[in-house]
Parts: structure tokens; C-alpha cells; sequence
């Protein structure tokens, strides 16, 4: 290891606390430092070469060093770095992406609300939802429920409604007024709730679990429902096809509104430009980030539909939220960059009739290797979930931690896949051609035979002795 990459190493052991990491662990490890990006490509500090199958965090969608996004960004930075959007005013760059942003997407939508984050705009919409249903006179909707294992942002609102139960155990959470119901997930319901069941009857049975709750809480306190169109953070869980249409006709018989966060399904990471789209929804409000600016700089929004628009317009007076960075010029400007290249490239018809069919037909193919129980994709997001013994459907014990043994294999063959418990997961940029989707796979195939080779050794499948 050079001198260069102990020195950043011990320097960040001092001084930087990482999100969501064992700062101790990770100090006696020692950080991986990421130097630069090209396409698909990143390198770290030792100059080792990573194909990003995760496009960062779920947001470089046209991959590393497009031009035009950093031409965008020096351009607005020269004419005008920061200006903000209280008191009455605004920047050319966060008009025309709002304008643009409305264009783009489903009719309902004709307003945006800026945030620099997924978290703030998630927190957005509980102010937005509530101070709806005052100004409709109903001020005790206040519930809002959402799903266990869903991932909606870290601020306290925002982990709240999540529910990823290790983010409610640290600080008393949810705060008050939120709910959960169990996730549309076939395979973690194998031999429970989907027992028996084709993907798409439990997709129905999924979504009763909704209206169960709503009637449980009584329809007059329920303000709206909250879901991610494909549950990212929480492993890549494509719900069946059923489960949306049958919570949005659960939604529409009580009156509540539905919020779809779209922060990594928007974009055309699905396939369509919206996630909502891709399956059969018409949210109220939906929220993004991430894609918006494929990731180059912070950026995040709710897209408000006119329902609540209306109202917020025509009743509300002041609403009294925002953020410094509400409309920031550059992330606009780069936004704006963004779509167009997504346009010009024509990507998310890419996504939806040639790479993600491809990878989809790929994938499949993985259902012959020894520890793979199950996949699931939905346009360029996908999920490997490994298996001790992939036709009995049985898990490992999660003591293990067999997905983080695939995890160190997959960057030590030159692959940055995601472990969420034992479900591997890629999102690999947008841009990606059928060539190195076929890269891509031999990098995969070659960590889970690494995975497969040690949990053989150490006695962990089906059958093994010891
Ligand atoms: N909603 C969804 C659906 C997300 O995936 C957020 C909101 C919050 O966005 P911000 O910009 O506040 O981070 C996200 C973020 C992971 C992982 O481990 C996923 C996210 C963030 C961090 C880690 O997959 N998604």
C-alpha cells in the first residue's frame, strides 16, 4: 500500500465520521479512498480499477465525466454560484427546471418544490400532506403510513418514515403520526403470507395489509401513503405486478393521498421516467433527487400534484417551510444538463426496451448457480438473493454474513456490488451498453463462484458436515 493511501486513511480515522459506518471497525480496516471516475469505471487510491455497478449511491445515471453536466455547472457557477428563492425572488436556472420537470412528468404534476436532498424532500411532504388536509378543514388526518424495510431518507422525519428498524432503535423513533405495514417482498414472506401463493395473489394480499391498517386507525386520521415504487435501499424488492393498482384503488376509496418516492426509481432507472409509471399509480406528490442531477451535485424536490397545489395555492397564504438551498442555481443549471442528456441519448427507452430486458435475460441465467435463490429486476435495478440451498429456498444464518463475503469478493475481483443482508444488489449507470452488461456479469458470476468456493470450505451449504 503506498504512503499516500496509509496517510488518507489515518487522516480520516481522525477526523471524518462516515454515514452509517462502524467508525471503530472501519479505523482498524482502513477507508478505501476513491480518486477519480470515468464512465463506468472508478479507481481508488492503490489505482485498483471498480466497475460501479451501483452508479455511485443509486444516482450517477449517465455515468462519470459527461461534459456536459460539468460544462453546466462552471457556467453557472462564473454567471451566478448562489442566489436564493425567498423573499420574491428566483434564478433563470431553478425556472427552467421546475418548467422542465413539469414537462416531464405525469399530467398531474405542474409544480415542484426544491430541497437538496431525498431526506428534505421527504420531509417536505409531511409538511406539505398535513398542512393540506388543514387547510381542507380536516386537521385530524394526520397519520401517514408507509412500509417496514422501506428507506425514505435519514433526518428524523424522514427515518421515520422509513422503516428500517436499526434507524428506529437509535433515538426513540418514529416521531408520532407514523405508521408501518409489512412489505410486498415474495421472499421474505416465502413461508409465511406468500405461502402457496403466485407472486401476484400475495401482491393482492400485500396490498390489503393497507387498507387493513387504514380501517384499524379509521380512515378520518389517515392522511397518505408513502412507498417507493421498487424498494431500493431495502434489497431491490420488485413488488408483483398487482400490489400498485390495488393500493392505489385502496388509496382512492378512503381519499388519501398517495406519495410515491421516486428518488431512485425516478429518472428511468425502471424503464419509464417514473416509477409510478412503470406501475399503473397516479401519486399526489412524488419525491426525487439523486438522478435529477445523476448525483454531480446535491439536489432533491417534491413534484406536487395538482390536488394539493391547488389548495396550497389558493387557501394557504404563507407556507412556512424551505431551505437555503431550495432552487440552487447550479444544481439547477446541472439538473437541466442532466434530462437533456438523458433526452438526447435517449436512455430510458434504452432502459426499457434493450439494456433492461438484456439484463433481465442475463440475470436469469444466474439461476443455475449453487447459491442463488432467487432474482428479480426492474429495468437496470436488480436483486441476487443467495441461498445454502437455492431449491429448498433456504437462507443462510444471517450470523454469517454471507452477503458481506460476496461483498469483499465482488471489490476484490474489481466489482462494486451492494449486500443488503444475503441480496446482492446492482443499479448499474443508465448509459450502460449490452457489452458491459456482459462484463458486468462475468465480474458477478466470478465473486458469487468466490462466495460459493468459501461458504463450501467453512461448511455453511445444504448437506455440508461440520
Ligand atoms: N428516498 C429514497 C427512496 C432513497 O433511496 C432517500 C429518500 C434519501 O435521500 P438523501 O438524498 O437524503 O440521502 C433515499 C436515499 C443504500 C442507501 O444503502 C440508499 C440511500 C441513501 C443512502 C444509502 O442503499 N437512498
Amino acid at each position: 500500500m503506498t504512503a499516500r493511501t496509509r496517510d488518507w486513511q489515518a487522516a480520516d480515522a481522525s477526523h471524518f465520521l462516515h454515514p452509517f459506518t462502524d467508525h471503530q471497525a472501519l479505523a482498524s480496516k482502513g477507508v478505501r479512498v476513491i480518486t477519480r471516475g470515468e464512465g463506468l469505471y472508478v479507481w481508488d487510491s492503490e489505482d485498483q480499477r471498480l466497475f460501479d455497478a451501483m452508479s455511485g449511491l443509486w444516482c450517477v445515471n449517465v455515468g462519470y465525466g459527461q461534459a456536459a453536466l460539468i460544462d453546466a455547472a462552471m457556467q453557472q457557477m462564473r454567471t451566478l454560484p448562489y442566489y436564493n428563492s425567498f423573499f420574491q425572488t428566483t434564478t433563470p436556472a431553478a425556472i427552467a427546471l421546475a418548467e422542465r420537470l413539469a414537462a416531464l412528468t405525469p399530467a398531474q404534476f405542474r409544480h415542484v418544490f426544491f430541497s437538496g436532498s431525498g431526506s428534505e424532500a421527504n420531509d417536505t411532504n409531511i409538511r406539505l400532506v398535513r398542512r393540506y388536509w388543514d387547510l381542507m378543514g380536516q386537521p385530524e388526518r394526520k397519520v401517514i403510513i408507509s412500509r417496514l424495510n422501506s428507506y425514505h431518507g435519514s433526518t428524523l422525519a424522514a427515518a421515520s418514515l422509513g422503516g428500517m428498524a436499526a434507524m428506529h432503535t437509535q433515538g426513540g423513533l418514529p416521531i408520532p403520526g407514523i405508521v408501518h405495514i409489512d412489505q410486498p417482498h415474495y421472499w421474505a414472506h416465502r413461508d409465511g403470507a406468500a405461502k402457496g401463493l403466485s407472486r401476484e395473489e400475495f401482491g393482492v394480499i400485500a396490498a390489503g395489509w393497507l387498507e387493513e391498517k387504514i380501517l384499524a386507525l379509521g380512515p378520518e386520521k389517515v392522511a397518505a401513503f408513502i412507498g417507493e415504487p421498487v424498494q431500493g435501499a431495502g434489497g431491490v424488492v420488485v413488488p408483483p405486478s398487482s400490489y400498485w393498482p390495488e393500493i392505489q384503488r385502496i388509496c382512492d376509496r378512503h381519499g388519501i393521498l398517495l406519495i410515491s418516492d421516486e428518488v431512485i426509481c425516478g429518472f428511468g432507472r425502471t424503464g419509464q421516467w417514473w416509477g409510478c409509471e412503470t406501475f399503473g399509480t397516479t401519486p399526489d406528490l412524488m419525491t426525487f433527487a439523486k438522478g435529477v442531477t445523476s448525483g454531480y451535485v446535491p439536489l432533491g424536490g417534491v413534484m406536487v400534484g395538482e390536488r394539493v397545489a391547488r389548495v396550497l395555492i389558493e387557501r394557504g397564504g404563507e407556507f412556512e417551510h424551505g431551505f437555503t438551498y431550495s432552487g440552487h442555481p447550479v444544481a439547477c443549471a446541472v439538473g437541466l444538463a442532466n434530462l437533456e442528456l438523458i433526452e438526447q441519448q435517449g436512455l430510458v427507452q434504452r432502459v426499457r426496451e434493450d439494456t433492461g430486458p438484456y439484463l433481465a435475460e442475463q440475470l436469469a441465467l444466474l439461476l443455475d448457480h449453487p447459491i442463488v435463490g432467487e432474482v428479480q429486476s426492474c429495468g437496470l435495478m436488480a436483486a441476487i438473493q443467495l441461498s445454502r440451498e437455492p431449491h429448498a429456498r433456504e437462507a443462510f444464518a444471517a450470523e454469517l454474513r454471507v452477503g458481506l463475503v460476496c461483498r469483499r469478493h465482488c471489490f476484490d475481483n474489481g466489482l462494486v456490488m451492494r449486500a443488503v443482508g444475503d441480496r446482492m444488489i446492482i443499479a448499474p449507470p443508465l448509459v450502460i451498453t449490452r457489452a458491459q452488461i456482459d462484463e458486468m456479469f462475468a465480474l458477478i458470476r466470478g465473486a458469487l463462484d468466490r462466495t460459493f468456493a468459501e461458504a463450501h470450505a467453512a461448511g455453511w451449504l445444504a448437506g455440508a458436515t461440520g
